[in-house]
């Protein structure tokens, strides 16, 4: 069992391999590629595409650290019984099941909806699939990290102010501590990026800290 620390602001973080998770939030085709849900609502995917190749990084060294990894989803049911009507018109048109260049729009099973190839989840990594922003509204994500001793969260994905900080906000409620590698996630909105992250770690890590996927392969490898 391996003990260090993860260099982060506003301080270090220390974590016990054999309780730190890597959540990788919805890196969804829907949310990076042209043609999804990120798109359908009036955003430029490019600013998000640069969390890919520093999300591969950690990816990597949390599979040869041998810690846990999970995965996430953004999506609907087929009939969209889980998806609130009022989140059906946001942006003032319905996109959410509706056919697009990958199929129905934030529809699970839908090509869209699926894991972009460079981040596809390997056998023994659980993906959970969330009807909401947060990974723990209506998932059973707490039993899984529970069940695991899991009291660390390495938190990547898309996007930063939306279900990266609602999720870390949610765990740090239910008593995680949250590690977030600046590089390793993606807005739409350059300004949104760099205070969602600043809200994370202001005020003593009020929801958790920040860091990099070099700092955090490092300490991993370490
Ligand atoms: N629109 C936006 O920025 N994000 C989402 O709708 N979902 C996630 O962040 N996954």
């Amino acid at each position: 069992m391996k003990s260090t620390a993860f260099k982060a602001e506003p301080f270090a973080l220390p974590f016990n391999s054999a309780t730190t998770a890597l959540v990788m939030i919805d890196m969804q085709r829907d949310f990076v590629e042209p043609g999804g849900f990120g798109e359908a609502l009036g955003n430029d995917v490019n600013f998000v595409r640069s969390a890919i190749g520093p999300c591969q990084q950690v990816l990597a060294a949390a599979r040869a650290a041998g810690i846990m990894v999970i995965h996430t989803r953004e999506g609907h049911r087929a009939d969209l019984t889980d998806c609130p009507p009022a989140k059906l018109t946001r942006g003032g048109k319905t996109f959410i099941g509706e056919p697009g260049p990958m199929g129905r729009i934030l529809v699970r099973g839908e090509k869209g909806h699926d894991i972009i190839p460079e981040l596809y989840p390997i056998a023994g990594e659980p993906v959970i699939d969330k009807p909401g922003k947060g990974a723990f509204y209506q998932t059973d994500l707490q039993l899984v990290l529970q069940n695991r001793n899991i009291k660390t969260l390495i938190v990547c994905g898309v996007t930063t102010e939306v279900c990266v900080t609602t999720t870390v906000r949610e765990a740090n409620d239910r008593g995680y501590e949250c590690i977030v590698p600046q590089d390793c996630v993606g807005s739409y909105f350059p300004e949104f990026q760099k205070y969602a992250l600043e809200m994370i770690k202001a005020q003593g890590a009020i929801f958790g800290w920040v860091s990099d996927a070099k700092s955090i392969v490092e300490s991993l490898a370490a």
